[in-house]
């Protein structure tokens, strides 16, 4: 298959003919040789090619509510360590903004209501993180694509970094990132509620990502800053993500 059919086929199934990702002119196979070495270097090429080809918009099984882990245990940071972030919690992020700047046409910032406000999709999915536990549990939030239709990408945008407020001591922020194929997918959602509530502070509050193709360390909580980029090499350490900087974990981490 040329790479041309392959990218038809790809923004077809994604239903985005004239969106800014095929204005873009962006290879959601990823062809740019930053993007190969990065990949590479981690060793998960073939998994991230293999994924892309076998279909961009296939969507993470869904169960239902008889399916619900009856305890689904939090995992790296419960409380983020910013006094900043620790005040936005005590007013019950009344004065939190969600940023999403970057690479886009018109920059904006959403309230916790706002969000709220916005259409809204739930969907109950199995979180499996790399440690070696799994969790069934139910997510509700704003599709990313809505967010993303609302700045307008510029075509130089190729990545989605999510900036948290929390950090491992040290002083790095958690960060994670995903590509647009991963951005636009239906079930990649800006989550603020979890099993019929509100989003605890433990599971990321106010907001956190769900990208339910992806291992548990990619689904970024306490995210305070969506970020447009051409590259991921002028982000932290360059590897896409706290975990890949620091332990070598795999930036395409597809399930
Ligand atoms: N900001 C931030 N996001 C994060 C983490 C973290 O420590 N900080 N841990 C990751 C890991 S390894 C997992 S498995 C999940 C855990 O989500 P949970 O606490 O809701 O179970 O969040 C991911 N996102
Ligand atoms: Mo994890």
């Amino acid at each position: 298959m040329s790479t041309l059919l392959t990218r038809r086929k790809l923004i077809t199934g994604l239903g985005l003919g004239g969106s800014s990702l095929m204005l873009s002119g962006c290879d959601p196979l990823g062809s740019s040789p930053k993007f190969e070495e990065m990949v590479l270097s981690s060793g998960n090429w073939l998994s991230y090619r293999v994924h892309r080809l076998i279909g961009s918009d296939a969507l993470a099984p869904e169960y239902s509510a008889s399916e619900m882990s009856p305890v689904f245990r939090t995992n790296g940071n419960t409380m983020p360590d910013s006094a900043d972030y620790q005040r936005m919690a005590s007013e019950n992020f009344a004065n939190w903004q969600l940023q999403v700047d970057g690479l886009v046409s018109t920059p904006k910032s959403y309230s916790l209501a706002e969000l709220r406000n916005m259409p809204a999709r739930s969907q109950i999915t199995r979180h499996d993180c790399v440690e070696g536990w799994s969790a069934i549990g139910k997510w509700t939030g704003v599709p990313l694509a809505l967010l993303l239709g609302e700045v307008g990408l510029k075509p130089q945008a190729r990545y989605l970094v999510f900036h948290c407020a929390d950090t491992f001591g040290l002083g790095t922020k958690y960060y994670e990132s995903i590509d647009l194929v991963d951005g636009y997918h239906p079930q990649t959602i800006i989550a603020y509620g979890m099993n019929d509530e509100v989003l605890s502070v433990g599971h990321g509050a106010p907001i956190r990502l769900r990208v339910e193709r992806q291992l548990g360390y990619k689904h970024a909580k306490y995210v305070m800053r969506i970020e447009a980029a051409a590259d991921l090499a002028s982000i932290g350490l360059g590897k896409g993500g706290f975990w890949e900087d620091s332990s070598g974990y795999d930036w395409y981490a597809g399930i």
